[in-house]
């Protein structure tokens, strides 16, 4: 048996985003988030076969589009990357709504804006366009917070690091630079990969975030290596890890906003300033400080990220059954 999915393939700053504009499944839920678990229980061969080898590669995400499950909102958005479904992915998000704006897979109740619903919540969009090309998305997104400061751990072969965890859709362990740690340029990618598992694994051992207001949303999934910017008009430099064997080739619009709440309760950004993101390659996000908020009791920050994305071309991708490799392989 052979399934079909017509796709939509293309870069945000860097990090591939497979828009799959046809074959999704049907999804049981009220809400994104209930709609992601259902994905994941009954459909997650699908992710795996289009972000595994030998259709995929380690830094694959992407995602689906779905009718809204709101009157208010314009669009649902499941999102599939290597490691799982992420409740939220910024670059993902700018890559799927430029895609599905341009080839009128999402209509904007009003011009130039929609309200989209994402497993995180509702997020709010601002776009531009020129023709038929979206130039610019921003994203307003969910609240972000600092959830636990200075983890001490001992990474072997590397040295004691002390840890920050925060969150802006998904739950970051930040690494500033200190002690071994001396910034990004010491380190190849290769080293930073290694060095990410240990301090995941470590940083869960000693504490586990679950998200206030939805459970599902728990655990430290990514690792964020803070640095000093390389180029003029940047404020801050990251390298982000996530999944199995990634470094995000954009400067991850999750992890900018995890970056803003942390930078903002360490009295280091105030509301309203705004902090120009370099990624690992030198891509950009203009990540600002939008206001502080209250989640759940815990104080709280809407950050927004802006960039832009672009489209590669069409794929349409199968998936036959008959393929030893039809769920996909990844060497790790
Ligand atoms: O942009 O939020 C993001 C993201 C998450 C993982 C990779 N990119």
């Amino acid at each position: 048996m052979r399934h079909t999915f017509f796709c939509i393939d293309g870069h945000t700053a860097g990090n591939p985003v497979r828009l799959v504009a046809g074959g999704a499944p049907l999804l049981r839920g009220a809400t994104m988030s209930e709609r992601r678990q259902d994905f994941l229980a009954r459909f997650d061969w699908i992710r795996t076969s289009l972000c595994f080898e030998p259709r995929g590669h380690d830094m694959m995400s992407g995602g689906f589009l779905y009718p809204p499950t709101q009157d208010d909102t314009d669009v649902g958005i499941l999102f599939i990357e290597t490691s799982g479904c992420l409740p939220m992915c910024g670059h993902g998000t700018i890559g799927l709504v430029t895609f599905g704006l341009e080839h009128g897979l999402i209509q904007p109740r009003e011009p130039g804006r929609l309200r989209v619903e994402v497993p995180a919540g509702v997020i709010d969009i601002a776009f531009t366009s020129e023709g038929d090309r979206v130039t610019s998305v921003k994203i307003t997104n969910v609240p972000a917070y600092l959830a636990a400061t200075d983890i001490a751990i001992d990474v072997p072969g590397f040295g004691p690091l002390s840890v920050d965890v925060s969150y802006g859709g998904n739950y970051y362990a930040i690494v500033e630079p200190q002690g071994a740690y001396k910034g990004l340029e010491d380190l190849g990618a290769a080293r930073l990969i290694d060095l990410s598992q240990e301090v995941r694994t470590l940083v869960t051992a000693k504490f586990e975030p679950v998200h206030p207001l939805d459970p599902t949303i728990r655990g430290v999934s990514h690792v964020l290596w803070a640095d000093k910017p390389r180029g003029d008009g940047a404020d801050g430099r990251n390298a982000v890890f996530y999944g199995d064997k990634a470094i995000d080739r954009s400067p991850c619009g999750t992890g900018t906003s995890a970056r803003l709440a942390h930078l903002v309760a360490k009295g280091k950004l105030r509301p309203g300033e705004r902090f120009v993101h370099e990624s690992y390659i030198g891509s950009r996000f203009i990540g600002r400080v939008e206001k502080t908020t209250d989640l759940a009791g815990q104080a709280a920050i809407i950050p927004s990220i802006e960039g832009s994305a672009i489209a590669t071309g069409f794929n349409t991708i199968w998936v036959d059954r008959a393929d030893v490799f039809w769920k996909g392989f990844q060497v790790v």
